[in-house]
């Protein structure tokens, strides 16, 4: 999946995505609803991490699961803690990083563990016992210009030391990091280098729940400075947000988390990404999140016009096409004559001939007319979407084939009530 959220099959959390070779690697904590036994009733619950890669931030392949709570020597098996980590590579070997609770006899709170792979999908080994010195969780990890590694995690405050060459031992005592607001939970670190300054960005509650801010700096533990709010807290109520920043084929983006796929339990949630952008002064302008999301979609897939890029006003929704199957995701609902939905950056080839396929049901029948946002929209089709009570896919040969990026219009014309899936091309 293209759109926001990314992963839409199983919940996904605390993105630490990196560029290996290449290719987009997202490392994610992976929430899972606790059942009896297993995990607290009402709290996050996790056991184990997966590893997704992409190649242009559009197709998403799980490589499955790196690291189980079964499988690391130190960690408690029944703690269903496996918080936010974060992977690097040194020397052509990938390090992944992840704090859980130890096993008992063992440090109280978080530890943090590392597990090593010679791929950046694995397998990974896991260390026998979690790094010394470190308790806290949401390790990142950064190597600086110079071959120096650090690395940083929380325990309400921010924290970080220098880890020797090996990546599993620190070089320098622990430090709490300066420059960030006193009061107020701070927590998942995650640093990043451009043009010379050092951005630590956090989430931190200023007020009820979590919003991402950042800090700068001229050096790697500072001390920071307070530089803004990088993204506001969620407008569903989502208590957290954790993230990381990524340069990918000259274009900064945001990966962050929101609970998407379970609006009403924000303990499992799901990862988005969207553009970010510097001001001239190095200062990042806040990430306004979007459905739409990042990347370009090919025509010929679903295209899922409810992660829309913009509406109508009014007379055009959203919901769940199952709500108890909410992975099976959303629909468009068009109610209102001339409602309309917009989904930008539609890639087509080269053809000039072809149909255009619409999944949809509509219990009174209606118009709808696929266009192009160019200024006069260009009409692709216009389509009937017959009365009935089941989905089906309605096709129709197209009147013009666009070529190249395109935004696309969805409009209901006439009265009626519409609701789509997905549309297509061939
Ligand atoms: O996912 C569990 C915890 O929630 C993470 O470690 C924090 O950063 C917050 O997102």
């Amino acid at each position: 999946m293209a759109q926001n959220p990314l992963i839409q099959n199983q919940f996904t959390a605390d993105p630490s995505v990196r560029v290996f070779n290449g290719k987009i690697y997202l490392y994610p904590s992976h929430d899972i609803p606790a059942t009896p036994g297993h995990g607290r009733a009402g709290w996050f619950c996790m056991q184990d991490y997966h590893v997704f890669s992409s190649p242009n931030l559009t197709d998403w392949t799980d490589h499955g699961v790196i690291v189980s709570q079964n499988t690391v020597p130190w960690a408690d098996s029944a703690a269903y803690s496996m918080w936010a980590p974060d992977c690097i590579e040194r020397g052509g070997k990938y390090y992944f990083y992840f704090p859980a609770p130890a096993k008992s006899g063992g440090p109280k709170g978080f530890s943090v563990g590392v597990a090593i792979a010679n791929e950046p999908y694995g397998p990974f080994i896991p260390q026998p016992l979690p790094i010394a010195g470190i308790h806290g969780i949401d390790p990142n990890v950064q190597i600086d210009k110079d071959g120096q590694a650090y690395i940083y995690w929380a325990q309400g405050n921010l924290y970080g030391a220098k880890l020797k060459a090996n990546m599993l031992e620190l070089a320098s005592e622990p430090v709490k990091l300066e420059g960030f607001p006193d009061k107020g939970l701070k927590e998942g670190p995650y640093l990043f280098e451009r043009k010379g300054i050092y951005y630590m960005t956090y989430p931190h509650v200023a007020d009820k729940i979590e919003r991402l801010e950042y800090a700068m700096s001229d050096s790697p533990l500072g001390p920071f400075k307070y530089a803004g709010v990088l993204m506001d807290e969620s407008l569903s109520g989502c208590w957290t947000n954790h993230q990381s920043v990524i340069e990918f084929k000259n274009q900064w983006y945001l990966f962050y988390h929101n609970d998407d796929l379970s609006p009403n339990f924000d303990k499992n949630r799901s990862v988005r990404a969207d553009s970010l952008f510097f001001n001239e002064d190095g200062t990042i302008r806040k990430v306004i999140p979007t459905l739409r999301g990042v990347g370009v979609t090919a025509s010929s897939k679903k295209i899922q016009i409810d992660r829309f890029s913009a509406k109508s006003a009014d007379g055009v929704g959203v919901e769940f096409l199952d709500t108890l199957n909410k992975f099976r995701g959303w629909k468009t609902i068009f109610n209102k004559t001339n409602s309309w939905i917009k989904y930008n950056g539609v890639f087509f080839g080269k053809k000039t001939a072809g149909r255009v396929n619409v999944n949809a049901c509509s219990a009174t029948g209606g118009t709808l007319l696929i266009s192009t946002e160019d200024k006069p929209g260009k009409v692709i089709a216009k389509l009937v979407i017959p009365k009935g009570n089941n989905w089906s896919v309605v096709k129709k040969a197209v009147s013009f084939m666009p070529g190249g990026v395109r935004n696309l219009v969805v409009q209901l014309k006439g009265s009626g009530h519409v609701e789509v899936d997905w549309i297509s091309f061939e």
